[in-house]
């Protein structure tokens, strides 16, 4: 790692709003057909090895945590007052908690199934997790709905499953509403997550599109309280532009929380560590959130490979995708101040100027428009890969 070069001090990555997921630091290597190759870690190991990188935020599911048959009881306080003490002990801050309602056997039918005792526990749960959250100190919640939807068609009637999944949000609203007046504290950012499809065949609401449509349906109470948590490669699934997402979630102003990781359009989800497939893309991703002044959290959730060890995690996955994400921060920053990008950026809005006036004379005096498009991906590719200072190979 040392002769890769480009790795920053724990102090510099302190300086950005990156989060480590207990799942991510935690996952053994399962998938449906591969069995773990790593043994399972706590949250003690996964915080501290976070602060000790300079990632001064972690994020959890409930079920991270506390057993699925501990939570709602007294014991769930006790693993929240260690991990408290966890977090103080290594400077690390909770920013997000979000409830896990795809693994467990109860949610085969996903949260909104439905059979009300289901739909019931549900609601029980998210509630739960709001007051886990505020006990942790956290800001953010994400609703990664899982198994929101079906392997067979015309089983559900999705009006009715829309209907019961808002119910279930606009429950964790309210219990947030009160939670919070009761603490002094802000209400949580409750922020949806979108993936196309697996677990399930179809989703309900299979992208961050749909889910902005949702918000804005009318089904929720408090829709001010709900915006998106996009991951980068679950666009890429349903073959988006993540950038373009990006935008319509910028412009409606529920881009709040972002997942980052890597991977391929039309696949499965890879979760590579963020760069490996698309560094050029990621650049432009990055370039867009700097322009319109993003300051959420980025969160990395991607799955360290099979075939790393518990000491590769920390040594080389997450260390590696941490610098990855701020190198190209960075390299978004120098691409702002460009000169030539500035000067053909300039040159593109000032468009051509047309003589005569009809509309032959406008194509012509505008026919380099997408040469400059063209000129302008050059200069990014060069300046991603450096070669922009002069970077030599044998020529
Ligand atoms: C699934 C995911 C999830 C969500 C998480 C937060 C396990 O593809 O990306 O990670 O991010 O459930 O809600
Ligand atoms: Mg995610
Ligand atoms: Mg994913």
């Amino acid at each position: 790692m040392d002769q890769c070069g480009g790795s920053y001090t724990p102090e510099q990555r302190r300086k950005f709003f990156i989060s480590g997921p207990q799942w991510a630091g935690n996952y053994e290597g399962h998938a449906l057909f591969h069995a773990p190759t790593r043994e399972a870690i706590g949250f003690e190991d996964v915080i501290r090895e976070l602060g000790a990188m300079g990632v001064g935020h972690w994020t959890t599911h409930d079920s991270d945590v506390i057993a699925t048959d501990d939570l709602l009881t007294d014991a769930q306080w006790e693993t929240v007052a260690a991990i408290n003490k966890s977090l103080a002990e290594h400077d690390v801050k909770c920013s997000m908690v979000t409830c896990e309602t795809f693994h467990h056997a109860v949610w085969a039918g996903s949260p909104a199934a439905e059979a009300p005792e289901v739909r019931a526990y549900g609601k029980t749960r998210l509630e739960n997790t709001v007051d886990i959250g505020h006990e942790l100190g956290a800001e953010f919640a994400v609703y990664w709905p899982g198994t929101l939807g079906y392997m067979v068609q015309g089983g559900i009637d999705e009006t009715e499953t829309l209907r019961w999944f808002a119910d279930g949000l606009n429950a964790a609203c309210e219990r947030d509403i009160e939670v919070a007046a009761k603490k002094g504290r802000p209400t949580l950012k409750h922020c949806l997550e979108a993936k196309p499809f697996e677990p399930q065949a179809q989703i309900i609401l299979p992208t961050s599109d749909a889910m902005m449509a949702f918000i804005s349906s009318g089904v929720l109470t408090h829709p001010e309280m709900v915006g998106l948590n996009p991951e980068y490669l679950h666009e890429l699934m349903w073959g988006g532009a993540t950038r373009a997402v990006l935008a319509r979630a910028l412009l409606a102003g529920k881009l709040w929380h972002f997942d980052i990781n890597d991977g391929y359009p039309l696949k499965h989800d890879v979760d590579l560590g963020v760069g490996l497939v698309n560094p050029l893309d990621w650049l432009n991703v990055l370039v867009l959130l700097r322009t319109h002044g993003y300051d959420g959290p980025f969160n990395l959730d991607f799955k360290p490979p099979r075939t790393t060890s518990n000491f590769g995690v920390w040594k080389v996955s997450f260390p590696g995708a941490v610098d990855r994400f701020i190198t190209l921060w960075e390299i978004a920053g120098e691409v702002s101040e460009d000169p030539v990008l500035k000067e053909a950026g300039e040159a593109l809005r000032a468009g051509g100027t047309a003589v005569g006036g009809d509309l032959s004379a406008v194509v012509d005096a505008n026919k380099e428009l997408l040469t400059l498009h063209e000129l302008i991906s050059h200069r990014l590719f060069q300046i991603l890969i450096g070669q922009h200072r002069g970077r030599t190979f044998s020529v």
